[in-house]
């Protein structure tokens, strides 16, 4: 309490105000500014305002009186900043003021802010959502990433079909980050080991004749909510080393110099984007490497500089949580500094590394789990592929101890995949490591320990446990939804914000007239925004009166945008049809990115796009249904979507959702979600009860059950409106000017080996949906669990899940 007590005395000296001002004045003396320098100006006095209390932050962390949580993650999906620091800090009115001298408004002003698209999708959002819960709750904790030069692609549509667009987000500068080179390290590659044997007759390995690239640190601030605290997400940049250079240019070798360099700096230049599959790309295990060397070099050097070179104690004040397999050679780097560079014996080494390290699968795909060809380590990371070596060796002893006899067992779960091309398993080297392996939602921990990873949890059943994901409640629904946030404050006081537990008491007032009235004109209001940027990205008209009805994530078949769509076909025929007394005019919504090397997801954009298209260009359907497929979704669409939106697809195939995070945005944001019992769908049906969501669909284990014997035409056949969807698509009525276009998709849905089992599905989903419609025909009773739904989010308040890493996994 003394220090959150000093920190907060930590008061700045200029108002934002001022600081503007002189941000303003110091430029080149014009008169006319460009929004840009404006918004540079205010990020950069921001920024300023932050230095003091982030500095003793640091000072306050460095004395190791807590435990420091190094989150090491290849992916930080931070979106804007502005906002989110904004509120965290209290500034918002004061910015807002600051800004009238200028005659520009606030919100619109946010929008010049380019995203930080440093992830994928969940992973990468749960590490930005992670840092921000650290901070709000006093944790010392430092995210560690990677400064990619082009974050995740801009998605654009051309004849419904998905373009790939680079995105530059550093382009014009970024005022958040602070370039601190005093932390610089380096990185070795490439090369080879050599041994010897000492005075004493220990043998020593060197790993000599190495390409060196530097690792330069850009520190970017992570306010607390109202706290003081200002924690840490370091972000490496590859550069060519100062020496490697000079010794080219000495040998009069000048494009030699130039293209290593380029080559250096190639590591850290763009975000693999593929979110569910390995993608075995040599550059991607550079930048996995150079990651997990450069942050363990880092927080070796910190505490080198203030206890010297004597480790112990430094498992008790340090723990690394790997976020997925990504960043798992850190194991055998952790090992390689110790041994090689420390010098301690193997054993203790071994002690410290398992002490630290704590892992975190994100994935129940077995093609996400990361394998690397052992002849990529061999060239790569000669010095790594040995320590690998090692810790197998004496892992497999216990494997053998624990089943005595078993050679099969030995070859399952060796850390070396043997074959024509052996492999490094990456998740392998992960839980032998680990201390602590967890799954992010109820389910999903325990498909792993019964399938994925059962034999490990025969092993060491103390090391596996669940920890729910969550999201932030500031960024999620305090800063993106301002209407709600306002209401919520006016009937709860503000707490909620920082304890998200306090909606409960929401459910107090399901019944009060007033909040029901005030509740349903928040919603409208969202809806109309939303409409107007569905009307500019789009060309659709969303009318605000009818359900907006929203599947927005990654395009992954697992996923099951299909589904949604032989839905909206299905609804679209019954128009045609005059069917029209049980539906309730919607608007359905579909947007994300497909990974560009992923056929059959870029045509299911595709085909979603001539849907939209047959279904918007006939006015006679347009009163009932309009349907638009959003181009680059990203942070901050769905900062403007999740407000406005009344129901959510949830809908992945049971057994495949690790957790989903967009689930708990409109979950928090009132909206009632349409799911499976997949991922943390199961949570969230639990906290709301059936009545307030509209579940459907084949449960986990009978999706495993039915595989064995998957007869689709059965279910078409038995389904009238499944079958009428599956002419229709046949028919060609979809994509009259490019014949067999969608026959991929059409076989897919057919074949008895689809593991999305759409088929299997679409009666129960098609009967949800109506369930879905006749509620949202009633107005309050819809409001009612609306408001239902967001009183019982508290429990998926990135807080919460925080709290639990803390206790039971940092101990911190
Ligand atoms: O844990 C965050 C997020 C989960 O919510 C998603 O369910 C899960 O798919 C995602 N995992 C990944 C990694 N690879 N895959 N697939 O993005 O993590």
């Amino acid at each position: 309490d003394e220090v959150k007590e000093q920190l907060q005395n930590c008061e700045p000296c200029e108002s934002l105000s001022a600081s503007l001002s002189r941000y303003m004045n110091n430029g080149l003396g014009q008169e006319e500014y460009a929004q840009h320098d404006l918004f540079h100006a205010l990020a950069s006095s921001v920024k300023e305002l932050m230095l003091g209390n982030w500095r003793k932050t640091r000072a306050k962390d460095s004395q190791y009186q807590t435990k420091q949580v190094a989150y090491l993650s290849l992916e930080f999906l931070m979106g804007r900043a502005l906002g989110n620091a904004l509120l965290n800090l209290d500034l918002t009115e004061e910015s807002r003021e600051a800004l009238s001298q200028y005659a520009v408004d606030l919100e619109s002003f946010e929008s010049l802010e380019r995203d930080a698209g440093l992830g994928n999708g969940g992973l990468g959002r749960l590490a930005a959502c992670f840092l921000d819960s650290c901070a709000s709750l006093d944790l010392a904790v430092t995210g560690y990433g990677i400064r990619y030069e082009y974050g995740m692609f801009a998605q654009r549509l051309v004849d419904g079909y998905q373009v790939e667009r680079p995105d530059r987000w550093l382009k014009d500068g970024n005022p958040w980050e602070v370039r601190v080179p005093n932390h610089n390290v380096t990185v070795p590659f490439f090369g080879h080991t050599e041994s010897y044997l000492d005075k004493l007759g220990r043998r020593h390995v060197t790993w000599v004749d190495t390409q060196d690239v530097k690792a330069v640190a850009y520190d970017m601030p992570i306010p607390g909510y109202r706290n003081g605290r200002i924690n840490t997400l370091r972000l490496w940049k590859s550069e060519a080393t100062d020496d490697f250079d000079l010794a080219e240019f000495n040998q009069g070798d000048y494009t030699e110099a130039v293209a290593r360099k380029n080559l250096a700096e190639q590591i850290t230049m763009v975000l693999y984007p593929n979110d569910a599959s390995e993608n075995g790309k040599e550059l991607r295990l550079r930048q996995q490497y150079f990651l997990s060397s450069a942050s363990l070099q880092d927080l070796l050097n910190n505490w080198v500089k203030q206890n010297g070179t004597d480790f112990s104690g430094f498992d008790s004040a340090n723990v690394m949580q790997l976020n997925d397999t990504h960043p798992s050679v850190a194991v055998p780097e952790l090992m390689r500094l110790l041994v090689d560079h420390y010098a301690l014996e193997w054993d203790k080494a071994w002690e410290i590394t398992t002490n630290i390290m704590a892992y975190t699968n994100h994935t129940l795909l077995p093609e996400a789990l990361e394998r690397w060809p052992v002849r990529m380590f061999e060239q790569m990371l000669p010095r790594v592929l040995e320590i690998i070596y090692e810790i197998n060796a004496r892992y497999l002893d216990d494997v053998a101890h624990h089943w005595p006899g078993n050679g099969e067992m030995l070859a399952k779960m060796s850390i070396i995949e043997e074959g024509d091309e052996p492999h490094v398993r990456m998740a392998y080297l992960a839980i032998v490591a680990s201390f602590s392996v967890n799954g992010v939602a109820g389910l999903h921990t325990q498909l792993l320990t019964s399938g994925l990873f059962k034999h490990f949890y025969e092993l060491w059943p103390e090391k596996f446990n669940n920890k729910t994901n969550g999201v932030t409640p500031r960024r999620w629904l305090a800063h993106c939804n301002p209407r709600l946030a306002a209401l919520l404050t006016k009937r709860l006081g503000h707490e909620w914000v920082g304890d998200l537990q306090h909606l409960h008491a929401l459910s107090a007032f399901t019944e009060d007239r007033t909040l029901i009235d005030e509740w349903r004109e928040v919603k409208q209001a969202n809806k109309r925004e939303l409409s107007l940027m569905i009307a500019k990205e789009c060309g659709v008209e969303f009318e605000p009166e009818m359900m907006f009805d929203v599947h927005v994530k990654r395009i992954h078949e697992y996923k099951r945008q299909l589904l949604n769509i032989l839905h909206v076909i299905h609804l679209y025929h019954q128009v045609l049809q005059g069917n029209t007394d049980a539906l309730v005019p919607r608007c359905v919504l579909i947007g994300g990115k497909a990974a560009p090397g992923y056929a059959m997801a870029k045509l299911l954009i595709k085909l979603a796009s001539n849907v939209a298209h047959m279904v918007n260009s006939d006015p006679e359907v347009s009163p009932y249904l309009k349907f638009a497929f959003l181009p680059n979704y990203n942070v901050s669409a769905m900062e403007k979507i999740c407000p406005a939106t009344d129901l959510s697809q949830q809908i992945s195939t049971a057994g495949k959702e690790a957790s989903g995070t967009g689930n708990m945005k409109f979950m928090m944001n009132g909206a009632l979600t349409i799911g499976t019992l997949d991922g943390a769908n199961i949570e969230m049906l639990e906290e709301v009860g059936e009545d307030n969501f509209f579940l459907f669909g084949l449960n986990a284990s009978q999706v495993n059950a039915l595989q064995q014997d998957y007869q689709p035409s059965q279910f078409i056949n038995e389904s009238p409106a499944l079958k009428q969807v599956m002419e229709l698509l046949q028919s060609g009525h979809f994509n009259l000017l490019e014949p067999g276009i969608f026959d991929s998709i059409i076989d897919s849905i057919r074949s008895p080996t689809d593991p999305w089992m759409t088929a299997a599905d679409f009666e129960s989903y098609r009967l949800a949906q109506q369930r879905a419609a006749s509620a949202y025909k009633d107005t309050e009773g819809w409001t009612k669990m609306s408001i239902r739904n967001t009183a019982c989010s508290g429990r998926f308040s990135s807080d919460v899940t925080i709290s639990a890493y803390r206790d039971e996994i940092w101990k911190a």
